[in-house]
């Protein structure tokens, strides 16, 4: 058999995944699971054959032209590639791959745990709880807005955003969504669907907006301070797939201003700096980027991460692999 590749892993993976990654490959752990500072990446791409970067490693050109002969495969441990450079590693012939699929229930599970937690104030009633501010029941405390009846407007209907509507539908949203095509017809029929063409004129008429597209040149603030402006002030916005999608100081504007509702947010601009202004906001739920932050997952992740790197190892085009083209 031939030898085993040097595999480089960027952060701590679960247990189960780092022995198995131990047992089949030549595999170089970070013990110190602290994010590679930029130079340290670079002497990773240098010496690895195989890097499973993760969200916290910006592999930009700069990073790839640094690579090394031997590096082959950047197989991410994650399904945004926002953070790689893909044109430029297929350029210098490495074979970029992803996790998709096994984290869309979780992700799905987290958008709709902050569409029901923003507008029924959730965090801030335990907060006023757990401040020994809560002298007892009152007929008019804590009102939040209903929930049931109201337009969810999705951005981006791949797997995690059918995976929301499918939740949102049970709790009685009515769905509308603003995707590059319409999906299938099945699909919008199952969901009740309302597909629209125009951006700007679902965000005018949507109670809750659910960001649920990937980060590419396309998207990078979609939701601009000119998009935001144009939400009901009594609508709330939740966003668990990029920061960049969304234009986080116009939006933090908005909100200081009272002209939105409110907002859940689970993914940030600049992570893992955020806006100061948005910490002190009652009406705003913000989340250290754990959409997809399950055990059963990060394991079935894992898991891509090894057959990705196994079946390229093998001489095979890997199930995962990410192209430009793709996006
Ligand atoms: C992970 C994610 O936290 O997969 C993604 O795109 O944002 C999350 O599931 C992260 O990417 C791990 O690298």
């Amino acid at each position: 058999p031939s030898k085993k590749p040097l595999v480089i892993v960027t952060r701590r993976l679960p247990d189960v995944i780092e022995t198995r990654m131990m047992e089949l490959f030549d595999t170089k752990l970070n013990l110190d699971d602290k994010p590679l500072s930029q130079a340290q990446l670079v002497e990773a791409v240098k010496t690895a054959e195989i890097l499973v970067p993760t969200v916290t490693d910006r592999i930009d050109a700069a990073v790839l032209s640094q690579a090394g002969p031997k590096l082959r495969l950047i197989a991410s441990f994650g399904t945004g590639v926002d953070h790689i450079d893909i044109k430029t590693a297929r350029q210098r012939g490495i074979t970029v791959t992803n996790t998709p699929g096994v984290l869309t229930e979780d992700t799905a599970d987290m958008t709709m745990a902050l569409i029901l937690a923003v507008p029924r104030r959730l965090t801030e009633g335990e907060r006023l709880l757990r401040d020994g501010e809560w002298s007892g029941w009152g007929p008019t405390h804590m009102l939040g807005n209903r929930i049931w009846g109201k337009r969810l407007g999705i951005i981006g209907m791949g797997r995690i955003g059918t995976a929301v509507a499918r939740r949102a539908k049970g709790f009685g949203l009515s769905i509308h969504y603003h995707n590059r095509r319409r999906v299938h017809p099945d699909l919008e029929a199952e969901l009740e669907a309302t597909y629209w063409d125009s951006l700007d004129q679902m965000l005018a008429r949507m109670d809750i907006i659910s960001i649920n597209c990937p980060h590419t040149p396309a998207t990078y603030h979609l939701l601009s301070a000119r998009r935001l402006k144009l939400l009901q002030p009594q609508a709330y916005i939740v966003n668990t797939s990029r920061g960049e999608v969304m234009d986080e100081n116009a939006l933090t504007r908005m909100l200081d201003r009272g002209e939105l509702a409110g907002a859940g947010l689970d993914v940030f601009e600049h992570e893992p700096a955020v806006n100061p202004k948005l910490l002190k906001m009652d009406n705003v739920i913000l989340l250290p980027h754990m959409g997809s932050a399950t055990i059963e997952g990060r394991i079935a992740m894992g898991e891509k991460v090894i057959i990705n790197i196994k079946t390229f190892a093998d001489g095979h085009t890997p199930p995962d692999r990410v192209l430009e083209t793709m996006f």
